[in-house]
């Protein structure tokens, strides 16, 4: 840091604001985790010099003999963790990731169907402002309005009406277990191609606490950011027979060079996942989130399937009379990062929506446990009972501060 600060303060501003940003709020964002400094290290290293067009063994460069173990290693790796034949590990994001699947088995006008964005599906699953949306005819299943679950039945009776070429299971804001064998029936019974995005539940998948995709699906997508805890970015698992469609279409087909610092990340991220220490830490989150579901309800708040299986969380604020924008905002000035967000049947825009989402990697990462939670649970309910009343919302700040001093994020 000594150097930017030389070089560019401004900018170095920037990270040191951030950083005490990070450390003294309660980040809440069901996405979002904080890596470890081995995988800073990676990713702020020196292999960002590289260009590394191609794959292992396989580039259109020369000098790239350390970047391909690099890659190699996250590849074995990925194998290893997921239990796949074949791995990408190249892809920039989820999205990308995502593309590379679209653009590798369907024709632009093929019928997709995925959950749909505002039962907690995601832009890449269908969204009419996203390429999914623009390229493809999608149809979306969404949720049971009874059990706020996903409807299998529905789903079936969707697919065996629609016959779509690819049904997509995965989600960014459900916070239950998705049964992939079910979703594998359906496709089977119409042909389609079956994707999972995992990148939510990808570190839960890795610890072996939600059932794996692998054996059900063509394609398995995720990012390595989530609950997996590595470095922004994304990547694709899928079984041998698919392995050159997707290597050609990630390159030459939608991205040039690869990251080689973020894939030398993603390979530790991969290491961190098979300890011992990851499968406590995977095991505490769901434990976390459980708690925290169950503390919330006690505060007389209205989650979407009554509670979770996952590491995360959906409030549906409407029985205490406040937007998802509006509880974000004032959570936000008490030091609690959410996001708002549409719960199933919302009748507010995505912009303003009846619901926040909530999720427990981030704070387990920095060593919370139940107990903590629970007093989550207090500063989040006090937040919304206050209705932003400032004097509240003052001693909440504090008392998030106080929190967070306890548990640093980094030494
Ligand atoms: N934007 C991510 C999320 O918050 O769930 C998904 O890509």
């Amino acid at each position: 840091m000594n150097k930017l600060w030389e070089v560019d303060p401004e900018i170095a501003q920037v990270i040191e604001k951030e950083k005490e940003r990070q450390e003294e709020k309660l980040e809440m964002i069901a996405s979002e985790n904080t890596v470890s400094e081995a995988i800073l290290i990676a990713q702020g290293s020196i292999l960002t010099n590289k260009y590394a067009e191609g794959y292992p063994g396989r580039r259109y460069y020369g000098g790239c003999e350390n970047v391909d173990s690099a890659e190699s290693l996250a590849q074995e790796r990925a194998k290893i963790v997921f239990g796949a034949e074949h791995v990408n590990v190249q892809p920039h994001s989820g999205s990308q990731a995502n593309m590379a699947v679209y653009f590798g088995v369907l024709k632009p006008g093929d019928k997709v169907l995925g959950l749909d964005l505002r039962h907690g599906g995601h832009l890449t699953h269908g969204s009419p402002v996203n390429f999914s949306g623009m390229l493809y005819q999608v149809i979306s299943y969404g949720l049971n309005k009874e059990t706020q679950l996903i409807d299998y039945e529905e789903v079936e009776a969707i697919a065996l009406r629609e016959r779509p070429k690819m049904i997509i299971a995965g989600a960014s804001a459900y916070p239950r277990k998705i049964d992939f064998s079910i979703f594998q029936k359906i496709a089977k019974k119409v042909r389609a191609f079956l994707m999972a995005d995992i990148a939510h539940i990808a570190g839960l998948i890795a610890a072996k606490l939600h059932p794996n995709p692998m054996s059900f699906c063509d394609f398995v997508t995720s990012t390595t950011h989530k609950t997996l805890r590595g470095p922004r970015g994304g990547m694709i698992l899928c079984k041998k027979k698919y392995a050159k469609i997707i290597d050609k279409m990630i390159f030459p087909g939608i991205q040039g060079g690869p990251l080689m610092h973020i894939i030398a990340a993603k390979a530790v991220c991969l290491k961190e996942a098979m300890s011992e220490k990851f499968i406590t830490y995977q095991t505490q989150i769901i434990k976390n989130a459980k708690i925290l579901a169950e503390s919330l309800i006690d505060y007389g708040f209205k989650l979407i399937s009554g509670g979770t299986d996952t590491h995360l969380i959906l409030i549906d604020l409407r029985n205490k009379g406040l937007t998802g924008a509006k509880a974000e905002e004032m959570l936000g000035k008490a030091g609690i990062t959410v996001n708002k967000n549409t719960v199933p049947f919302d009748t507010e825009s995505a912009f303003i929506t009846s619901g926040i989402r909530l999720g427990t990697p981030t704070l387990t990462s920095r060593g919370m446990k139940e107990e903590e939670m629970k007093k989550v649970a207090y500063l989040i309910d006090e937040v919304i009972s206050s209705k932003g009343e400032k004097n509240v919302i003052f001693k909440i700040r504090e008392e998030v501060g106080n929190l967070c001093k306890k548990f640093p994020l980094y030494n």
